[in-house]
């Protein structure tokens, strides 16, 4: 087949190579034209584990492209976010992606929505876009995309999904385009409850992290180690809390519980799940404050920029948050993450992140975070915090850190 992706990111791009590498003739597009010449240069826009492998063999069946060509099929997974001031989900990049399509969509051809939409945004926006043209016949389908970053392509070929077909025909057709490299179930169901299905997903996700965060806070105040408690809590067979953290970032989780309650007044929930999540910064900044209270004009050093460990995504961080209202108090913030690349303010090396720091903030659980010796380390003041609990405490306090933990209330 040949298919055209609109949207080369952490999921269009995946999909391409995977589609490509399964026998179909590809072209991804994207408005972005870094992207598109970095592809078409051979180079990878971002990192992720086996992309570069896959990208190789690929070579011969995928090119990129800045314009949309008439294909068999188009998928669009083009970013759906949130407007910040009305908290609604922002399709402006949809609509474009699904009016650049209905000037070259033919009868009898394919189109995939994998982007993640409130409730009957495909029957009431998209379809009436892509019939703009005088269009009849076009088969469509909601495809969620269930990958997580970090493992983005074994989740793409093991996970189970969901497709959410117009009819019956474009149903089956959409499963068999998926079946070329899908090798988990995959269901069948209508648009709607794909859409609805996708924001359940990530709701649900959201509400379990603010149980583990509000349980994390509940447990400071009594004087309890909520990573203990939960630890043995989870000892129950039907019970399996989340780690407690300093918020939830990401592209998806942050954002798409939103989606659901945009249009309602009976979202509790999950309005109330977002309010404990997002409160999870400030609470980090008041446990910094107590830890800093006697120095005069402080400087902290946050230890991770991206939204969770080993990946280099660093859209919705906890991390920024944390800096604008610590900077705000009057607290000078330095940041360091070797994962990330290309951000001014990211420090090239630790010692440089620390250098007259009062305090070492631990916010992305890092696998390499481990790894660092607080024998080596030449701070200021020997302060750090634990937003994550995956440090050696021990090995800190005995080289003379002072130490808090987020949801230990016996330190
Ligand atoms: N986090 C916690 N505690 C936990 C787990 C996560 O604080 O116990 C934090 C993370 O540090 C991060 C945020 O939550 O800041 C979200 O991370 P995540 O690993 O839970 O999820 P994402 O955003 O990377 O990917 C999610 C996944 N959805 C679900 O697990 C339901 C993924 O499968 C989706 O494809 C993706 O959202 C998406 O695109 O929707």
């Amino acid at each position: 087949m040949n298919i055209c992706i609109l949207g080369l990111g952490y999921i269009g791009l995946p999909t391409s190579l995977l589609l490509a590498n399964a026998g179909n003739k590809v072209l991804g597009v994207d408005i972005n034209s870094n992207i598109v010449e970095k592809l078409n240069r051979n180079e990878l826009p971002f990192k992720e584990p086996g992309l570069d492998e896959l990208f190789k063999k690929a070579k011969n069946n995928f090119q990129a492209s800045s314009s949309v060509q008439s294909s068999d099929a188009y998928i669009i997974s083009v970013p759906t976010p949130l407007e910040s001031e009305m908290k609604m989900a922002d399709l402006d990049a949809v609509k474009s992606a699904s009016s650049a399509i209905s000037k070259v969509i033919k009868e009898g051809q394919i189109v995939i929505l994998e982007s993640t939409v409130p409730p009957g945004t495909s029957e009431h926006l998209i379809l009436p876009i892509l019939r703009e043209k005088g269009v009849k016949n076009i088969y469509y389908a909601h495809c969620p995309e269930r990958a997580i970053p970090g493992k983005t392509l074994h989740e793409m070929i093991h996970n189970d999904r969901i497709i959410g077909g117009l009819d019956k025909e474009s149903t089956e057709k959409v499963k068999n385009l998926y079946s070329s490299f899908v090798q988990g179930n995959i269901f069948l169901t209508d648009t709607k409850t794909a859409e609805f299905v996708k924001l359940m997903e990530n709701t649900f996700r959201d509400i379990n992290i603010a149980l583990a965060n509000e349980f994390s806070l509940l447990a400071e105040e009594a004087h309890i180690n909520v990573w203990e408690a939960i630890n043995l809590a989870n000892k129950h067979p039907r019970v399996n809390i989340l780690k407690p953290g300093p918020g939830v970032g990401g592209h998806c989780i942050a954002i798409d519980p939103m989606f659901l309650a945009e249009k309602s007044s009976k979202a509790r929930i999950v309005t109330l799940a977002r309010e404990i999540n997002s409160g999870m910064p400030v609470h980090v900044v008041k446990m910094i404050h107590k830890m800093i209270k006697d120095v005069k004009n402080p400087t902290i050093t946050l230890l991770g920029l991206a939204y969770k460990g080993n990946v280099d995504d660093i859209r919705e961080s906890s991390t920024f948050k944390i800096k604008r209202i610590a900077e705000n108090e009057g607290i000078s913030v330095k940041l360091y993450d070797p994962l990330v690349q290309n951000y001014p303010e990211n420090s090239s090396t630790l010692e440089e992140a620390i250098k007259n720091s009062d305090c070492l903030v631990l916010i992305t659980d890092h696998d390499a975070f481990k790894e660092i010796d607080p024998k080596k380390l030449l701070m200021r003041h020997k302060n750090l915090i634990d937003a994550r609990n995956i440090l050696d405490h021990n090995l800190w306090k005995k080289n003379g850190y002072q130490i808090k933990v987020l949801g230990d209330g016996t330190i």
